[in-house]
């Protein structure tokens, strides 16, 4: 099956995405997710200068040398622009492979693993009373894992909060929002939000929170401690893992489970992690941490060392990448949780999905492939809207880590 022709859609229903769509000369495509949030078009000029010229005319189903020619043969390895390229064409292949099968995609991985694939969403709110109402609606639709995230009172701008009742959308303005930080007054208030939380619902909800790498080891050690008695399922990003060896110094304070990796593009991003157990739960994604073929070497990495994953699986990861997400979920063996945020009625236009939630879990379907296809015609009614993600500063100024 050649190659024959290679698109790169972006639109921006709602928000931006990009995706690849791969055609080949038997009339079967495949689509990839490529979209990486506040540098779309860093990756559309990498796909379109470098990668599609060298695709076309080759073996469709030729995807573990396809990889290897895009990653070895670029010389310069890794990287988030490099990898969500990447990522794309190996996912798009993927599709078209488990078409030409006549399978979804979990089949082709090695069937599934479980009847449904637990999935958290995201509860929001300006203050602790809001955030529990929220968490209060989740559970009433089903869900049996919620991230619960609040304002801090005194704090403009904290990491996850909507604005108005509209669902959390980080990247919303053309140049970077500036938003403020306090340590301090983030540890004062977190402990008191998810003791509201198991007063008000008991022990079974699982409860998750993401810190979104604003502490240091030693204070995310402290943060893990003091939110031991309300048994979160984790805490995410609680510092950053540039350095892998910081996670040492969080494990050795706490057992609050850890999640990290949302913004990993590699496997070298998470080897000393997952091979010093460090953390619990593996967060990177399909999307910009090269495809199915890598992710499924960090999973069997991480299987090793009783670490699960926990894909990211926010609203700027399209429909593309959250149906081919389900489907490795529903396969994988040691499966953790998968994140979902629901896109936009206008984004689920542009992209009709097999894909299904119901009471907590979600299926991928039984579509041939990934199970989503893309509305190009629609797709060509949302023009490109340049927006990037907010920084955060400390009180005094200090530019810190969003
Ligand atoms: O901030 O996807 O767990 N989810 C997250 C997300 C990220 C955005 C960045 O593009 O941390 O909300
Ligand atoms: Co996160």
């Amino acid at each position: 099956m050649i190659i024959k022709n290679i698109k790169v859609i972006v639109t921006s229903p709602g928000r931006n995405f990009v995706t690849l769509k791969i055609e080949t000369d038997q009339g079967i495509y495949g689509l990839g997710d490529a979209t990486l949030n506040g540098r779309e078009l860093s990756v559309v000029s990498y796909l379109e200068d470098h990668v599609i010229p060298v695709l076309i005319g080759r073996d469709a189903h030729r995807i573990q040398d396809i990889w290897a020619s895009l990653y070895k043969g670029a010389y310069w390895r890794r990287g988030p622009v490099t990898m969500s390229a990447i990522s794309a064409v190996d996912v798009a292949l993927w599709d078209i492979k488990a078409k030409a099968a006549n399978m979804p995609l979990y089949q082709l991985l090695g069937g599934a693993s479980r009847d449904g694939v637990l999935v958290y969403g995201h509860a929001n709110g300006a203050n602790i009373a809001e955030t529990v109402a929220a968490v209060g609606s989740y559970i009433d639709q089903g869900y049996k894992a919620v991230r619960a995230q609040s304002g801090i009172p005194g704090v403009k701008g904290s990491y996850g909060v909507g604005k108005g009742t509209d669902h959390y959308e980080p990247a919303d303005s053309t140049l970077p929002e500036e938003t403020v930080w306090s340590t301090t007054a983030y540890l004062n208030f977190i402990p008191e939000l998810f003791e509201t939380l198991r007063k008000t619902y008991g022990n079974e909800i699982e409860l998750l929170h993401d810190v979104h790498h604003r502490l240091t080891p030693n204070e995310a050690g402290a943060l893990g401690k003091a939110l031991e008695p309300y048994r979160l399922f984790w805490m995410e990003d609680c510092t950053p893992a540039e350095n892998q060896d910081a996670f040492r110094l969080v494990r050795e304070k706490t057992v609050t489970p850890l999640a990290v990796g949302e913004v990993f593009n590699s496997i070298h991003d998470c080897r000393r992690l997952i091979e010093n157990q460090w953390i619990d739960y593996i967060r990177a994604t399909l999307v910009h941490a090269g495809g199915v073929t890598h992710l499924r070497q960090i999973a069997s990495l991480a299987e090793l060392y009783q670490v699960r994953t926990g894909f990211h699986g926010a609203t700027d990861l399209s429909p593309v990448c959250m149906g081919t997400a389900l489907n490795f979920d529903l396969w994988v063996p040691n499966f953790g949780i998968q994140e979902y945020m629901k896109h936009s009625a206008a984004t689920d236009e542009v992209f009709p999905h097999s894909y299904t939630f119901k009471d907590g879990y979600m299926h991928p379907g039984e579509t041939p492939g990934h199970g989503v296809d893309i509305d190009e015609e629609l797709a060509a009614k949302y023009p490109y809207e340049p927006k990037q993600l907010p920084i955060a500063r400390l009180t005094d100024g200090t530019l810190w880590n969003w």
